[in-house]
C-alpha cells in the first residue's frame, strides 16, 4: 500500500508540476498563414483568414481575437443560401483534437472592424487569438490582395459596409 502511495504520488508529481510547465513552453495550437485582405483605403472593415491546427488531445475553443489597429473583430462564417450569401456570427469557434480549421474566403473568417488607418498590400497586422482555456496566441497577418480566382467570393463582405 506504500508502495502504492508512493507511486501516486510521482504521478501526481509529474501531472501537476511538470506538465504545464511543457505545455507553457509549447502550445498544441498552431496558426498558420495568416492574411489580411487588401481593401480600399476607405473600407470600414477588413476579412482575415487563417488556419489553425489543434495538434492536441483536448479541444479547443477559440472565444476571441484582437488586432491593433482595429477596435473590435469578429469571427464570421459565410453562408450560402441559393443566391443569397450571409454573414453569421459565431460566439466561438471549436478546433477539434487533432484537425485544422480553415478560415477561408467564403467560410470562416475575421471580420477586422473599424480600422484606426487604412492599410495597403505589405503591411502587417497583429493579432492576437484567445482561447478558452486561458491560453493567448500571437500572430502577424500579412495584407495582401486576394488571390483571382479562388471561388469567386471577392464580393462576400459588400454587406457589412453598413456596420
Ligand atoms: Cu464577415
Amino acid at each position: 500500500m506504500k508502495r502504492f502511495i508512493g507511486f501516486v504520488g510521482v504521478f501526481m508529481f509529474w501531472v501537476f508540476v511538470l506538465l504545464p510547465v511543457a505545455n507553457a513552453a509549447e502550445s498544441s495550437l498552431q496558426l498558420h498563414d495568416s492574411w489580411v485582405r487588401e481593401a480600399p483605403p476607405s473600407a470600414k472593415v477588413l476579412a482575415a483568414f487563417l488556419s489553425i491546427k489543434n495538434n492536441g488531445k483536448k479541444d479547443r475553443v477559440l472565444l476571441s481575437v484582437e488586432a491593433d489597429g482595429f477596435e473590435k473583430v469578429e469571427m464570421h462564417k459565410t453562408e450560402v443560401h441559393g443566391k443569397m450569401t450571409h454573414m453569421v456570427l459565431q460566439k466561438e469557434l471549436l478546433i477539434p483534437a487533432g484537425e485544422a480549421v480553415l478560415l477561408e474566403p467564403g467560410g470562416y473568417h475575421l471580420m477586422l472592424m473599424k480600422p484606426a488607418r487604412s492599410f495597403r498590400a505589405g503591411d502587417k497586422i497583429s493579432l492576437r487569438f484567445k482561447f478558452k482555456d486561458g491560453e493567448l496566441v500571437a500572430q502577424k497577418a500579412v495584407v495582401r490582395k486576394s488571390k483571382m480566382g479562388m471561388g469567386g467570393h471577392e464580393h462576400d463582405h459588400g454587406e457589412h459596409a453598413g456596420h
